[in-house]
Order: C-alpha cells, then sequence, then structure tokens
C-alpha cells in the first residue's frame, strides 16, 4: 500500500454528503485499468472536442460521449442525440466494464436499478472548470446521476436548487464516485477551475464520467 492508498484508508469510503448525495471515494481504483483502456478505445473512436454554448460561449472542458446517445450543445441548444454532429455516426457503444462500474456505484448509494444508457467524458485540463448548472436534459428524472473522477484532483461544487445557493466544496480525487438522485437530482452542480496537477496515469489531465439515463 502506498501512502496515497493508505492516507485514504483513513477516510470513511462512504460518505452521506446530503440528502440522496454519496461520495464513494476511491472506488473506482480496483477497477481502474480496465475503465482507463477502455477510455482509450472509446475517444479514439470518437474525438474528444469544445462544444459551444447556446449563447455562443466555447466550454473550457472537452467532451466526448458514448452510449445510446450523447450530450451535445451547439447555438440550438442542450440535448441529447443519437448521432455525433462531428462524426455523423452513431456514438461509441458504451463499454461493459463502464455500465457495470456506474450501476454497482449507484446499487452500493442506495438506487437500485440504475440504467445508464449514456456516458458523458469531460477531460479538464489546468484552469478548464464547469459552471453552477443543473442536469434537466433527461426525460426521467427518477434515475439518479453517477459521476467518476479520475486524474487530477478538482473541486466539486454541490449546491442548491436555485443557482444563488451557496455550494458545498468537495474536492474529487482519483477513483471517487459521487451518486446523486431522489430529492437531490436537480441540484446545481460545478466544478471550480482545475489546478495545476499530476496523476501517474493521466498526467495533468482529469477525466470525469457522467453517466445518466437519459431517454
Ligand atoms: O466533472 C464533473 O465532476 C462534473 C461534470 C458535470 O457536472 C456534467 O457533466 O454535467
Amino acid at each position: 500500500m502506498d501512502l496515497f492508498d493508505l492516507l485514504f484508508a483513513q477516510q470513511p469510503a462512504r460518505q452521506d454528503i446530503l440528502k440522496d448525495v454519496i461520495l464513494l471515494r476511491r472506488f473506482v481504483v480496483p477497477f481502474q485499468h480496465e475503465i482507463l483502456a477502455d477510455l482509450v478505445t472509446v475517444i479514439q473512436a470518437a474525438p474528444l472536442r469544445q462544444m459551444v454554448t447556446p449563447g455562443g460561449y466555447t466550454m473550457s472542458v472537452t467532451t466526448v460521449s458514448c452510449g445510446d446517445s450523447g450530450w451535445v450543445s451547439d447555438k440550438n441548444g442542450y440535448r441529447y442525440a443519437s448521432l455525433d454532429p462531428l462524426t455523423q455516426k452513431p456514438w461509441p457503444t458504451m463499454p461493459d466494464s463502464f455500465k457495470q462500474l456506474a450501476q454497482q456505484a449507484a446499487d452500493v448509494a442506495g438506487f437500485a436499478d440504475f440504467k445508464p444508457d449514456t456516458c458523458l467524458i469531460n477531460r479538464y485540463q489546468v484552469g478548464a472548470r464547469m459552471g453552477l448548472h443543473q442536469d434537466k436534459d433527461e426525460q426521467d428524472f427518477s434515475q439518479p446521476i453517477v459521476s467518476v473522477s479520475l486524474g487530477v484532483t478538482a473541486v466539486f461544487q454541490m449546491g442548491g436548487f436555485v443557482r444563488r445557493d451557496k455550494p458545498l466544496k468537495l474536492p474529487l480525487y482519483h477513483g471517487d464516485v459521487l451518486i446523486w438522485g431522489g430529492e437531490s437530482r436537480l441540484r446545481y452542480h460545478g466544478v471550480m477551475p482545475v489546478k495545476a496537477g499530476s496523476h501517474p496515469a493521466l498526467g495533468e489531465y482529469r477525466v470525469n464520467l457522467t453517466f445518466r439515463k437519459a431517454w
């Protein structure tokens, strides 16, 4: 066990942050080799790209999706689309390792029967951020959101139900999984600008996998 593992072993693996907001520290670590290998396959099949918001702002994260649909943003709005607008092909299939990880994490958090049909991959480099927003482009809010953090540490913001509510700040480390649903499904959330760092497997990057049932 290295020092990093040892320090984390001192923290509870499960932390109940708010009602229906659960953090599973380092949950991915036993599966990380398969997850990272499958991540390579997905982003080789469909490239990461910077989307533009309906307001014309270029997002600082680069993104791509896998699964039955993918989240897209352009001047026409936010939505899920069955074809990748860049390649005009279906999005890469969601790897089984991704689906199993998301379902197991949801199960442990108390959301049995999670059926993710899309995974949004967000890559952050130094300074990249995600403003406070609600996930509300999905059809069924009874299904939770499962959010996996890999690589460099980031500070996640979990807010309330209106944008101005002061968010809680949660540092998320490599391998952490944050799940929110139920009464918290529509909480505002975001990520503060990522600070310079380095991770043995992901270098200067943070990668987030967000699993949702969109359709
Ligand atoms: O990167 C993260 O941890 C959060 C991503 C997110 O909020 C989203 O994709 O909607």
